[in-house]
């Protein structure tokens, strides 16, 4: 993985086909090749204005960003918030033959939610709340596991708050394929969700929180 400046685009962990049918290819291909690119770009167009930043790691430009300087606070926040989360998005997700759940992770879900199918149709309300574009996110927050929205490139992150999953909403992400059908796209990625990666960042914000 590429933390520091300049950011390279990383492949995918899996083919660009490798999602469907749930996530079709060319969206992949758009959604990585160009519109990740594009923050990719931004951000290092930012940073080479501004050498003193270019050793600062992307979840550091994210939660130190009050001590940027204030002209540079909110296009840092939107492109490395664009960087981080689509990196994120991408890694969270795996072709349907791997997104095995296990009884671990029911069981963790179990202990915040009724039932996992309650934690899954509580995220599929957070995904269909958020106005416009952002992501619906399962965080954990001082401890708790809790459901949680962003708009736009806005990122859950910071000392006590440890993003597991996301789901990018917006419409960039489902239009070619779902069309206007937010709530099909979110019932189709709940069978590429890389379960092992969520278990993993769970485990790690465990450790740190
Ligand atoms: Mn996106």
């Amino acid at each position: 993985m590429n933390y520091h400046y300049p950011f390279i685009n990383t492949p995918l962990p899996y083919s660009y086909d490798a999602l469907e049918p749930y996530i079709d290819q060319k969206t992949m291909h758009l959604h990585h090749d160009r519109h990740l690119q594009t923050y990719i770009d931004n951000l290092n167009a930012l940073l080479k204005e501004n050498p003193q930043y270019q050793t600062w790691s992307l979840e550091e430009l994210l939660y130190r960003w009050q001590e940027l300087p204030p002209s540079l606070q909110i296009p840092i926040r939107r492109q490395a918030g664009g960087v981080y989360n689509h990196r994120f998005f991408f890694d969270g997700m795996t072709p349907p033959e791997k997104s095995l759940i296990n009884l671990s992770v029911v069981r963790e879900i179990e202990k915040y939610f009724p039932d996992f199918h309650d934690f899954s149709e509580r995220l599929k309300q957070a995904a269909l709340s958020v106005f416009g574009s952002g992501y619906a996110w399962v965080v954990l927050d001082h401890g708790n596991l809790k459901i949680m929205t962003t708009a736009n490139q806005d990122t859950p992150i910071g000392e006590n708050l440890h993003p597991i999953l996301n789901v990018d909403v917006w419409e960039h992400a489902y239009y070619l394929k779902h069309y206007n059908l937010r709530g099909d796209y979110f019932d189709d990625w709940l069978y590429v969700i890389n379960w092992d990666a969520a278990k993993q960042r769970f485990l790690e914000a465990v450790k740190n929180a």
